[in-house]
């Protein structure tokens, strides 16, 4: 059996920037595997640099060539793959990606849509929108073009200095679900001027501290009242056991690369309801194919708040999928097709490509 590996590289319609920094396009990878007739997809959520996480790219397709291939040549099942590779630490983006591409075989080995095959799905997700940094009379048209448009909560990425960001939008916006994502770019010392949001009633302030912090973000909970929502932080089900045992978190951003895949996905989400928390499903600026997981995992019905899993149109003029999704007052319906329900668009893919590799398992 054989794993392509597709690596493309897709202009963004504008730049995203993060407190991080700036990416001018996403360089997605996506992997295909033929078994018994049937094509699965996935995608990889690293990007080309080791700025969100530690993996990039070619950090992810190494891995996968050396360590995580072998394993997938008799389809296990999503779990028995984790299990499998238990002894390899880390890259749980590589071994999402895996993960997914089992996911995708086999509920359409089952003839079942993913949302269904994967758990109980109310059959749609529902939507909201992260917006990057620019300057703020950018930012504020796209917030009221997102209203406009029905989304069901509205991000905003901030950074330490750009607080004057939230009382703008808060200003223009009164009652709009409403949040704010640091990516980390905040410390311990920042707690006074986190406190300073709380007046704007954010939904939850996301990632304030290090995507390896627990313990001070269950500091700063203590003196805020705004909902602590972890993104970066939460790496697997046993994380997520940890920050609501020590009171770091109150909301969840689940994103099924950043947790190696569907699975740990919906045990983390079980944790975030047994512990009286919330969760939703974010992204990563992932082609149709990534967004495809994302909409299913986003349907399932332990999904309660409004994820980042906005149609990409805003981000790409043309996706790789021939049925890219479509967002109707802050709804987006799961697939009804088999498996992950998209169509690969191979002449929009190969006018991508910067990089394939095959490889013989
Ligand atoms: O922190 O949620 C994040 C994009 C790249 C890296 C990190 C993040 C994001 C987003 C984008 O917020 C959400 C989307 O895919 O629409
Ligand atoms: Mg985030």
């Amino acid at each position: 059996m054989q794993i392509r590996f597709f690596k493309v590289r897709i202009p963004f319609i504008r730049p995203f920037t993060t407190s991080f920094g700036t990416e001018e396009y996403r360089e997605a990878i996506i992997l295909h595997m033929n078994k018994d007739g049937i094509d699965a997809f996935s995608e990889i959520v690293t990007s080309f640099l080791p700025d969100y996480g530690y993996e990039y790219n070619d950090t992810a397709i190494n891995t996968i060539e050396k360590f995580l291939a072998k394993y997938v040549a008799d389809a296990p099942q999503p779990h028995e793959f984790l299990d499998r590779v238990k002894g390899i630490k880390g890259h749980n983006m590589a071994k999402g990606a895996v993960e997914m591409l089992l996911w995708d075989y086999h509920s359409k080995l089952a003839g079942k849509p993913l949302d269904d095959y994967m758990g109980k799905s109310r059959g749609y997700a529902n939507v909201g929108i992260s917006i990057g940094m620019s300057d703020i009379s950018e930012m504020k048209e796209q917030v009221r073009s997102a209203v406009s448009l029905g989304y069901k909560r509205i991000k905003v990425k901030i950074k330490r200095g750009r607080e004057n960001i939230v009382s703008e939008i808060r200003d223009e916006f009164p009652d709009i679900r409403l949040s704010v994502d640091a990516n980390g770019d905040y410390s311990y010392h920042d707690i006074p001027l986190l406190k300073e949001l709380d007046k704007f009633e954010l939904e939850y302030i996301e990632q304030p501290f290090r995507g390896d912090d627990l313990i001070y973000h269950s500091k700063l909970k203590k003196e805020i009242s705004t909902p602590v929502c972890l993104d970066e932080s939460i790496t697997d089900p046993e994380k997520a056991e940890k920050a609501f045992e020590i009171g770091a978190v109150d909301v969840i951003n689940i994103k099924p690369g950043r947790v190696a895949g569907l699975h740990n996905s919906i045990e983390i989400a079980k944790i975030a309801r047994e512990n009286n928390g919330h969760c939703w499903v974010g992204g990563m600026l992932e082609t149709g194919i990534g967004r495809a997981f994302n909409i299913a995992l986003a349907s399932q019905e332990l999904i309660d708040y409004p994820g980042d899993t906005s149609p990409n149109e805003k981000y790409f003029r043309k996706d790789i999928v021939r049925n890219p999704f479509r967002m109707k007052k802050g709804v987006i319906e799961a697939n009804k097709g088999d498996g992950i329900g998209v169509y690969v668009d191979f002449d929009a893919l190969f006018s991508y490509l910067v990089e394939a590799a095959t490889i013989s398992i």
